[in-house]
């Protein structure tokens, strides 16, 4: 793996800020919409889609990209936006709903959008696949080697639109990698009673590309696996799918009774949880030594409250601004 030890911490405070985020948030999405729980209702009203564990998907393939890259999140987007450098005052203010936000309070937490650094996501399942590919393609029209990431749930990957973006970036060599964030749920289906087949990755036989799985939520390993992906894509050599068996440490939504959970399956998630496992390989490899992921730790903490911060005191738009940047 050649990744530089600046990078390899990075990784780590990139994995630690998106955990504290996601925490964060729950605890604010709360604020307003108890004792009865009222989703419209609070300081983040409507739906709350959090990734807490699955932060190896973020920063294992985004270790290698540069802000040109292109970036396609689903409606769980928050850690894959940190690992890409999206904004986080201005992607928090978008949350709340503010004025300040990426999209001036319009998009909310599904609809983040960040030009700088070629980021997107959307609430309509598997619709990142398409646009990573004409990322891909405007790319190589343009003689860029820059490439596009593509992320879905293991749900999202039965839908057409995940086919039909593999097949043409598959036919056309186009640099694209599918990132398949894989926590067995969709919603309350799990993945054995949706998909065919006994992985995901082996679909890319049917497409004549490679397809790697990623056992056990394993950080180093998708770094591994992400560097020759992104180093194919940059040749010009096509796209891959990448599959990461992963784990989601809360609700598909916050307010999910998950009634659909075996008894003890997210207690043993956490027994494996990826954060301390990646801190103990840094400390082997050297990589961290005194003090280092304390300070990265607290620099976490700083850039989560001061997005926080920001958020709140941010405005919301005027009524007269509802008509602005839409399609009226
Ligand atoms: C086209 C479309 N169909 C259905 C939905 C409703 N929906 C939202 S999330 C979701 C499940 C997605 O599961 P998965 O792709 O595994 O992602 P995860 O929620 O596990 O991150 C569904 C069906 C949607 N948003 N878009």
């Amino acid at each position: 793996m050649n990744l530089s030890e600046d990078r390899l911490k990075w990784a780590y405070r990139a994995m630690v800020t998106a955990r504290i985020y996601e925490e964060t948030i729950a605890e604010i999405y709360m604020e307003g919409k108890t004792p009865k729980f009222d989703i419209a209702a609070g300081t983040i009203p409507g739906e709350m889609h959090l990734a807490a564990g699955q932060e190896p998907c973020a920063v294992g393939v985004c270790a290698y990209l540069r802000d040109s890259d292109a970036v396609t999140a689903p409606h769980r987007p928050h850690h894959v936006a940190i690992a890409k450098g999206v904004d986080l005052r201005k992607m928090t203010a978008e949350i709340f709903g503010k004025k300040t936000g990426l999209s001036h309070g319009k998009g909310g937490h599904m609809h983040l959008f960040d030009r700088d650094v070629n980021f997107t996501c959307s609430g309509i399942v598997a619709q990142g696949c398409g646009p990573a590919v004409g990322a891909a393609l405007s790319a190589k029209m343009q003689g860029r080697d820059d490439i596009a990431v593509s992320y879905v749930g293991e749900g999202a990957v039965n839908q057409g639109g995940f086919h039909e973006s593999v097949n043409l970036a598959a036919l056309w060599d186009l640099g694209v990698i599918f990132v398949v964030e894989d926590n067995d749920w969709a919603i309350s289906v799990h993945r054995k009673d949706a998909a065919a087949g006994p992985r995901i990755a082996d679909r890319a036989a049917g497409y004549g590309i490679p397809g790697v799985y990623i056992e056990d939520n394993d950080t180093v390993a998708l770094l591994k696996a992400a560097e020759e992906a992104v180093d194919r894509a940059r040749r010009g050599d096509g796209p891959t799918i990448i599959q990461v068996e992963t784990y989601r440490y809360m609700g598909h939504f916050q307010g999910d009774a998950e009634g659909y959970r075996p008894d003890g399956e997210k207690e043993a998630l956490k027994e494996r949880d990826p954060i301390p496992r990646f801190k103990q390989y840094l400390v082997d490899e050297g990589v961290l030594a005194n003090g280092d992921a304390e300070k990265l730790e607290a620099e976490a903490q700083e850039t989560v409250d001061d997005a926080i911060a920001f958020a709140r005191e941010s405005e919301f738009p005027e009524p007269e601004d509802a008509l602005t940047h839409v399609f009226v």
